[in-house]
């Protein structure tokens, strides 16, 4: 997770301008121009069959209008309401450490050439468990919620987070086009205010020059790409939505994104996972247990996931 400073449209315009010289390369180049952006779908009332048809199994994104529509949250979350009760909840970034208060008062003077510290993402579970019944029912991206299957105690989730809220303000970003940890498919909901997105289908990996010390993280600081040393980046093509309040956004597994905010915000975030990314994600547990020295645990972690989702594949195809 790191911090930038975004300077706005101008820079917006930059990207864009690198994006669309992808259009004018000549000869074998142009092999490499990204498959021209479609838009992201915004649907309401999808059936679960749709859903899962036209959305889950083939991968796509999609922005979903209603799946609010009976949140608590909604009315409930104010910023008055977390400053009143949660405050004092302190979070670290860049080396300074901040209360919710005061996160929510730089959220609110934020401005692109000040933007407050983002991300200032909270663990729901950890921090404001309470308001988990707030933020639901859900709309499940996969047949079974396989990430609260009794089969899968919360440790198998380590390396990620599974419900986060973010607080951000005006001028903020998520710097690092990335995908997501464990190889999760992911949603996430406007609460407060909107947030734009931009997301890489997953074959654009190849123009994202990964970090070497993280391969789902681009080494490119997506607002200020610095196309001489990072010229792969000017053929990457994102499709932009902008994302209201009310809507929530689902990707799936290894599509590279980043955000930019305009506005104060508060988003919530979940994660997914089901037969499509499983396989992925037993080899992210697995990597994971090795990186903290745990080769033998990572052994039976991975014959016991590879198990449980044998299982779970045969329930849902009985579903
Ligand atoms: O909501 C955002 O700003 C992006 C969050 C995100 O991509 C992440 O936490 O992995
Ligand atoms: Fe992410």
């Amino acid at each position: 997770m790191l911090r930038i400073r975004v300077t706005g449209d101008r820079e917006h315009s930059r990207i864009m301008e690198a994006v669309s010289r992808s259009d004018r390369v000549p000869g074998d180049e142009s092999t490499l121009r990204a498959a021209a952006p479609a838009t992201i779908e915004r649907r309401s009332r999808l059936s679960t069959a749709e859903f899962l048809e036209r959305y889950v199994l083939p991968q796509r994104p999609v922005i979903v209008t209603d799946v609010t529509a009976d949140w608590p949250a909604m009315r409930r979350f104010t910023w008055d309401f977390f400053r009143e009760r949660y405050g004092h909840i302190e979070k670290t970034i860049g080396g300074r450490s901040y209360t919710l208060a005061q996160a929510i008062d730089l959220i609110h003077a934020s401005s692109p050439g000040n933007p407050a510290p983002y991300p200032f993402n909270l663990n729901v579970e950890t921090y404001f468990p309470e308001l988990l019944a707030d933020l639901a029912p859900h709309r499940i991206y996969g047949r079974l919620d396989r990430v609260n299957h009794p089969l899968l105690p919360r440790f198998f989730m380590r390396g990620t987070e599974v419900y986060e809220l973010f607080f951000g303000g005006r001028g903020a970003s998520f710097p690092r086009v990335h995908y997501d940890a464990l190889c999760t498919h992911t949603s996430i909901t406007q609460v407060i205010g909107s947030k734009e997105f931009f997301l890489y289908p997953p074959d654009q990996g190849r123009f994202m020059y990964p970090s070497p010390e993280n391969a789902k993280t681009s080494q490119v600081d997506f607002a200020h790409p610095d196309l001489e040393r990072f010229p792969m980046f000017a053929f990457a093509t994102p499709m932009v939505a902008t994302v209201g309040p009310g809507e929530t956004i689902f990707f799936p597994m290894g599509w590279w994104h980043a955000t930019r905010i305009h506005e104060p915000c508060l988003s919530f975030g979940r994660v997914y996972l089901d037969g499509g990314n499983w396989s992925r994600y037993v080899g992210d547990v697995q990597a994971y247990w090795k990186q903290g020295r745990n080769p033998w645990f990572a052994s039976v972690a991975g014959a016991y996931l590879r198990g449980v989702g044998r299982i779970l594949d045969l329930r849902e195809r009985l579903m």
